[in-house]
């Protein structure tokens, strides 16, 4: 009864007092216990919040990598951007890869940037995921902070299908993973060995994070990227690497420097074909991908 209560009040309230904004969700959590706010679809008002935001003149700085044979997705990640990552906004995208020539042309809206940069090849995958994390804090060092003010990394086997819009924005900012939402916390799958500097010991933990796609301003994101990268250093020289890579040290890096923003799973799903009660719409999802074709070994 309480949630048809709920909603004739707010329905009500709203109709009323057009002022009175109301979080049209009850089926899910919408703040953290820190009090940052989880994007949901049904917690924010897309029109008042871009309008907002237009008076700023921001850019937003993209970061995706696509080596080997993963520049095969760059065409529907771009397109699919175009389509749905702020729109009406300055978008900067730059794109990591040892395969220029394999980067399709995509046509960008006005405002729309695209910058390649030429990272040499690697031969275990674990060092590709690895490495972005010292090639975004040395791009936001020495690029980005006379041309943007936030700043998303995204893995590439992605497609947008849903807005993904300033409502994102934040401070420090990170999507919940998709197969941890709404399961306890001792099912994630942190780095459960002392010994790693990603170690999270049972019971401690808020949420589960993925390492698909976390942003921010690019003083948060700069300080993020620094420290997962002497956090992994400091496991290479004890010849230990974390359960899920960089992924846990981001997890490890969320306990102690919470996020001021959580996007619920709605932006970065696990798969089209997927569907669950909460998620209302995906906005990005993984795509489905043959890993013995596009993984190198
Ligand atoms: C090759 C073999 C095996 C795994 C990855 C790769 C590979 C990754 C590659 O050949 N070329 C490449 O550009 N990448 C980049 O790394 C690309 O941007 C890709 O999206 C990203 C992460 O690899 P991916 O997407 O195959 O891994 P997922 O989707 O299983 O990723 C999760 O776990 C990873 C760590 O284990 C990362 O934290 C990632 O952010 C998570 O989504
Ligand atoms: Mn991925």
């Amino acid at each position: 009864t309480s949630d048809i209560w709920m909603e004739t009040v707010c329905t009500h309230a709203y109709i009323e007092t057009p002022m009175y904004n109301c979080n049209h969700r009850t089926d899910v959590a919408s703040v953290t216990p820190w009090l940052a706010p989880i994007v949901w679809e049904g917690t924010f008002d897309s029109t008042l919040i871009d309008s907002i935001y237009k008076q700023q003149n921001i850019t937003i700085a993209t970061t995706v990598f696509a080596l080997g044979k993963y520049t095969r997705f760059l065409k529907d990640f771009l397109e699919s951007a175009e389509e749905h990552y702020f729109v009406g906004f300055r978008v900067h995208y730059h794109l990591f890869t040892d395969q220029a020539e394999e980067v399709p042309n995509v046509k960008l809206g006005q405002e729309r940037y695209l910058t390649v940069k030429k990272v040499p090849s690697m031969n275990r995958w674990q060092d590709i995921s690895m490495s972005r994390m010292e090639i975004l804090e040395k791009l936001i060092e020495n690029e980005l902070a006379s041309e943007a003010d936030y700043i998303f990394c995204l893995d590439v086997d992605t497609k947008f299908y849903g807005r993904w819009g300033v409502e994102s924005l934040g401070r420090l900012v990170g999507v919940i993973h998709p197969w941890f939402f709404n399961v306890p916390r001792f099912i994630f799958t942190y780095e459960r060995r002392p010994e790693s500097q990603a170690y999270i010991p049972a019971g401690e933990g808020d949420y589960y994070f993925t390492g698909a796609a976390f942003g921010g301003s690019l003083e948060d994101v700069h300080h993020l990227t620094k420290t997962c990268r002497e956090q992994m250093n400091i496991d290479i020289a004890n010849s230990i690497e974390a359960i899920w890579h960089e992924e846990s040290h981001l997890n490890k890096y969320f306990l102690y420097n919470k996020p001021s923003k959580l996007l619920s799973p709605e932006y970065l799903w696990r798969d089209i074909s997927m569907s669950s009660g909460q998620v209302k719409i995906i906005r990005l999802s993984h795509v489905a991908k043959n890993n013995a074709e596009v993984r190198p070994n």
